[in-house]
């Protein structure tokens, strides 16, 4: 280094524990209302900004990296607005805690709090970079679906940053990510900053013996550093020599840096309650800035008036963003203003261009929902080089040359519905993941946020929950939280429900309803051939996270099938099928329920006379409000059915809104139909008495159109 860049990074790392410090004191003046500092840091992450480049390479920090975010470029007044929860708070508008940088300009992807879930979209992002490097036409933009909105940089070369603390590293994320770095010699350097503690949790609890580099040493292709992270100089070695291992394309690299925590946790925790004072004076004497300032001196760098001058430029700097933050005016809270960019703003779902109809082919035999969705992805990775996709064994064979040979045909999914994909479009674009489902979706997010359209598989609902804490922290949370400036456009499909004799309790869960109560998620849930065609198009070509869920027992039935409808048949979300019209209740439902209450619906008006009307709802999140009113007016009663459980379930919502909104149109009082509130068991006598049969749908249609 320069002498000009010594100097440069110590007026960095001071600049960083100055904002720190003013931010400490504008919380006890309860101006702000969190802080989380980067003290004692400083040195590892100044060195990490300088080694690489912003708005070039990308970045995934956590909450302790200040020092790098300005070195990137991030200002300190971009910094207090954050803090204060400015309506001009660039990172999100007041809606995250301060220290959850973000900036589109410079590359550095909003974080949430939770730790270690950026590892792996810091894959998902290096991935997408080297998918558009090898695929450049595929980075062009496309008018009439998600492309029109996301713009697409690559270099080729870039480098993904990611940060986590020691204690984070004992999140599964965190190996997961390992894992598919190794394997794809991935360009990524992750910072360990081990400050010894994850908050009051020392060391000897999160890393067995002690030391993360130690454990990590024996995944192949990584290039490995442990080193002083309050000695810059050996900070910066260490980032230089990571960056450009990376870079070369040689594979990750992970930087282990031993720092101090002066300022404990945060400035809600007292770490002298849980460390000896022998132990933190231990610390003080390793202050990376104290430090710094002694070597610049020693060395001649600077003298103590250089330093003096220098340090208060900076205060001056730090107190004028301070004063320009406590003018800043705060967000808006108008319903309109705090729900802006919880979807995407640009293209609805529910947009009239998503609306098409079924063309007539030469091919009009009858098909089945597992084939018309396997049609549906095969049109739209042959119109859209940007999807991809990938699952637990959704490729037709990895090892891939008997299948390339036509020795072998591949298997293509556990239910078939992905078959044929690699063979023709290569393992590039669709591949097996290690069996991790935090994995599958979280490297997603970072592909979506770069661009690209993943259209991810979840084997079984049954095992959708390691990916929960990524759908429901990360990828729904994703726009709303950066306030627009980034989003996850994406596909997540998932073969759901029962009704397949013995399927058991890990084979045969619903659970739409927990995903349809996260703000951020599309939910959809076909139950025929054609639905589920138009349904997915529209789902891989929107501009919002979409959980598309397929009926397993719906997967190859003869109910519902359909003829090839095309390669552009869309239907919009939000828009209800009238299955069957009637004058005298109404059944709200979806899934596997709309054959059994079509079933019922038939026997009733051949037996009794009574005319119902079935409601197929199709997209659960958004629902066709409208259509369930239009019909409740109509006929004055109405029953909601699902095969999930009864107890606070979809139908809750749907019956509370129609007590709310249509009571006076009612002449019965609304009913639910539903499971058991218990899990699906294995003996097909159990399963049958736990679902929802066509006979319950038939004794309570029975009854209400006698109430
Ligand atoms: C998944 C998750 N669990 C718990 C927390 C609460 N929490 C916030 S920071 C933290 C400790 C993190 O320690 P470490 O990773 O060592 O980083 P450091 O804060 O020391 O830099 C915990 C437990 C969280 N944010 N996310």
């Amino acid at each position: 280094m320069t002498r000009e860049q010594l100097v440069e990074f110590y007026r960095l790392m001071y600049l960083s524990r100055r904002t720190d410090d003013r931010e400490i004191v504008l919380k006890r003046q309860q101006k702000i209302f969190f802080q989380i500092s980067c003290a004692g840091h400083e040195a590892l992450l100044v060195a990490a900004g300088m080694a690489m480049c912003p708005g070039y390479d990308w970045f995934f920090p956590y909450y302790r990296d200040r020092a790098l975010c300005l070195t990137l470029g991030n200002t300190v007044e971009e910094q207090l607005l954050q803090a204060v929860g400015a309506a001009e708070d660039m990172a999100s508008g007041g809606r995250q805690m301060p220290s959850h940088w973000s900036s589109r300009k410079l590359h550095i992807v909003t974080p949430s709090s939770a730790t270690a879930t950026q590892c792996m979209h810091a894959i998902g992002c290096a991935e997408a970079g080297r998918y558009f490097a090898a695929h450049p036409a595929a980075a062009k933009k496309h008018a009439g679906d998600y492309r029109e909105f996301k713009d697409v940089t690559f270099q080729g070369d870039e480098v993904t940053y990611v940060s986590l603390g020691e204690g984070a590293t004992s999140q599964g994320e965190f190996w997961e990510s390992l894992n598919t770095a190794s394997n794809a010699k991935l360009p990524v350097v992750y910072v360990v900053e081990d400050n010894e503690y994850a908050i009051s949790t020392p060391v000897e609890v999160n890393t067995p013996g002690g030391n993360i580099s130690r454990l990590v040493a024996n995944y192949p292709n990584f290039h490995l550093v442990e080193v002083d992270g309050t000695d810059p100089l050996a900070c910066y070695r260490a980032m230089v020599e990571a960056v450009e291992y990376a870079r070369a394309g040689r594979g990750p690299a992970l930087v282990h840096g031993h720092v101090v925590r002066p300022y404990s946790h945060s400035l809600s925790d007292d770490e002298r309650q849980y460390r000896s004072e022998e132990e933190v004076q231990a610390d003080n004497a390793r202050d990376p800035l104290a430090k710094m300032q002694l070597w610049l001196l020693r060395e001649g760098i600077l003298d103590e008036e250089g330093i003096n001058r220098l340090e208060q430029k900076v205060d001056e700097e730090v107190h004028r963003a301070a004063d320009r933050a406590m003018q800043a005016v705060l967000p808006s809270v108008t319903r309109e203003a705090i729900l802006r960019h919880q979807y995407s703003e640009e293209l609805k779902p529910t947009d009239a261009r998503f609306d098409t109809q079924p063309e007539a082919t030469a091919d009009a035999s009858e098909r089945t929902m597992a084939e018309l969705i396997n049609h549906c992805l095969k049109d739209e990775m042959r119109r859209d080089e940007r999807v991809v996709v990938f699952g637990e064994d959704v490729a037709d064979a990895t090892r891939d040359e008997a299948l390339r040979a036509g020795e072998i045909k591949g298997k293509g999914g556990v239910f078939k519905l992905t078959a044929g994909l690699q063979t023709e479009f290569g393992s590039e674009r669709c591949w097996n993941t290690p069996l991790a489902e935090a994995n599958i979706v979280g490297r997603a997010i970072g592909m979506a946020v770069r661009g690209l359209k993943p259209v991810a598989e979840i084997q079984f609902f049954d095992y959708i929950w390691p990916a929960m804490h990524q759908m429901r922290n990360e990828l729904a949370a994703i726009r709303w939280r950066s306030n627009g400036e980034w989003s996850c456009p994406l596909v997540i499909r998932v073969p759901i429900g029962g009704y397949l004799t013995g399927g058991s309790i890990y084979h045969s869960q619903s659970g739409e309803s927990i995903f349809t109560h996260t703000p951020g998620v599309l939910v959809v849930m076909p139950s025929n051939a054609l639905d589920a065609a138009g349904l997915l198009r529209t789902a891989i070509r929107c501009d919002d996270p979409v959980l598309f869920l397929e009926h397993k027992r719906l997967y190859r039935e003869t109910f519902g099938r359909g003829a090839y409808p095309g390669p552009e048949y869309a239907i919009p979300f939000g828009k209800a099928k009238v299955v069957r019209a009637g004058k005298d209740l109404t059944v709200v439902t979806y899934g596997a329920i709309v054959p059994r209450a079509l079933q019922a619906a038939e026997k009733l008006e051949r037996e009794t006379g009574v005319d119902v009307e079935l409601i197929d709802l199709r997209t659960l999140s958004p629902y066709d409000w409208e259509a369930i009113a239009a019909s409740v007016q109509k006929t004055s009663r109405v029953i909601v059915a699902h095969e999930d459980m009864l107890s606070w379930g979809y139908g809750a919502e749907i019956a509370a809104r129609i007590g709310e909104e249509l009571f006076d149109e009612l002449d019965a009082p609304v009913r639910r139909v539903a499971a058991m509130d218990t899990f699906v068991a294995y003996q097909p006598l159990l399963e049958d008495a736990i679902l929802p049969q066509a006979e319950d749908l038939y004794r309570a249609m029975e009854e209400m159109a006698r109430y």
